[in-house]
């Protein structure tokens, strides 16, 4: 078995509804084969969703981590190839933080890539005929925080070889409906363990 760990947000913004925490409930109900699969909500908040998936990878060592987040403008499944170092928010986050232009961290590297295979993820997904691509931008806001920070200490911490972590952007509803979303992620875990 394989101990899988799958995150997703709180609602933000206006939003009363976040489909990224919708389809982490919906996917914690699903056998997956092989994965012993955890799931966990993260605040909308920058740092703060950093320190809480940092404290659930030490606390479950999962081999494989998946986040989503819910990006509106996006009209495909995105999966994420980098976070950059910048925080830069249109919209306050949950804690009324509303950076501009700050890098996450000045002694840092621009950007850190994330681990999971994305070209691969994105085919084996549009096999299935749902729709995907390869992003390289997660924004500037507290999705895009998270992946930089993780990748961090990941790389830091040299857990970056045993533990993958790829992060997932989802489009509103209807696009594309959510148990085709959650049908992704189960073929993103799948083609990554
Ligand atoms: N989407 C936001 C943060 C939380 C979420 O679901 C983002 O794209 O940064």
């Amino acid at each position: 078995m394989k101990k899988v760990l799958v995150t997703g947000f709180e609602p933000f913004g206006n939003d009363t509804v976040n489909l990224a925490l919708e389809v982490v409930k919906a996917l914690a109900n699903e056998k997956i084969p092989n994965v012993n699969l955890v799931t966990l909500i993260l605040p909308v908040v920058f740092g703060k969703a950093i320190e809480a998936l940092k404290a659930a990878i030490e606390r479950e060592q999962p081999e494989l981590v998946i986040s989503l987040g819910q990006a509106g403008d996006r009209n495909a499944i995105n999966v994420e190839k980098l976070g950059i170092n910048i925080n830069h928010a249109r919209i306050a986050d949950n804690e009324g933080n509303q950076p501009n232009e700050e890098m996450i961290d000045p002694t840092g590297p621009a950007a850190y890539f994330t681990t999971i295979k994305i070209s691969n993820t994105v085919e084996s997904i549009k096999e299935a005929e749902i729709p995907a691509k390869v992003s390289f931008s997660a924004g500037t806001y507290v999705c895009n925080n998270l992946i930089y920070g993780i990748m961090h200490y990941l790389y830091s911490s040299k857990k970056h070889e045993k533990i993958k972590y790829g992060f997932i952007h989802i489009p509103y509803l209807p696009s594309i409906p959510l148990n085709l979303i959650k049908k992704a992620v189960q073929i993103t875990i799948q083609a990554n363990i």
